[in-house]
């Protein structure tokens, strides 16, 4: 089974992420409801099963609790994929959303580097738009995933959520079993 369980807790957060790439249910629980609607979108459109719970330090910002989401989110993957047989490894998606529009490739390389290409700047829900391209890239680097995200548009709202959306769909093409073997001519994705 293609399943992880991570746990952390630290002085500032305190979360349990269940990760299942087979199933499709997913329940999410953070204290910032934006980021619960990306972690949603994020789930939909991934097909991937993932249960998170995660309390933080939100009386100091978002920025920790939005952090160690993507460590322990990046860490289940990278666990859950195992030794990457059979994979499709490359992923990618154009995603449309009302005036924006994302542009998202994936290599599932065993190696963790965000390419990110837009601008996120202000705030939507509550939320520092930069924590965003914070948390792709801190989940890149714990998954061992190469990304690129372009994004552009005017709305937020529509900018952040096109992001997730991108990456989820890029990632589940990635995630995909076709064959038995690793997909590398180096024989290896670690
Ligand atoms: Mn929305």
């Amino acid at each position: 089974m293609r399943k992880a369980v991570v746990e952390r807790k630290t002085r500032e957060v305190d979360i349990r992420i269940e990760l299942n790439l087979d199933v499709r249910e997913y329940e999410i629980e953070t204290p910032i409801p934006f980021f619960t609607h990306m972690l949603e979108t994020f789930a939909r459109h991934s097909e991937i099963g993932l249960n998170v719970k995660a309390a933080g330090d939100v009386e100091v910002d978002e920025h920790h609790t939005i952090e160690d989401v993507a460590i322990s989110l990046g860490k289940a993957i990278r666990d859950a994929l195992g030794d990457k047989a059979g994979i499709a490894r490359f992923g990618d998606a154009i995603v449309p959303m009302d005036e924006s529009v994302a542009i998202c490739g994936i290599d599932i390389s065993g190696r963790g580097y965000l390419n990110f290409d837009g601008l996120l700047e202000g705030e939507v829900g509550g939320v520092s738009a930069e924590n965003f391209i914070h948390f792709f890239d801190t989940l890149c680097r714990n998954a061992g995933i190469n990304a690129y995200i372009s994004v552009k548009g005017s709305n937020l709202h529509h900018i952040v959520e096109v992001c997730f959306k991108a990456f989820a769909m890029a990632l589940k093409k990635a995630i995909t079993l076709e064959g038995k073997d690793v997909k590398s001519t180096k024989g290896t994705l670690d």
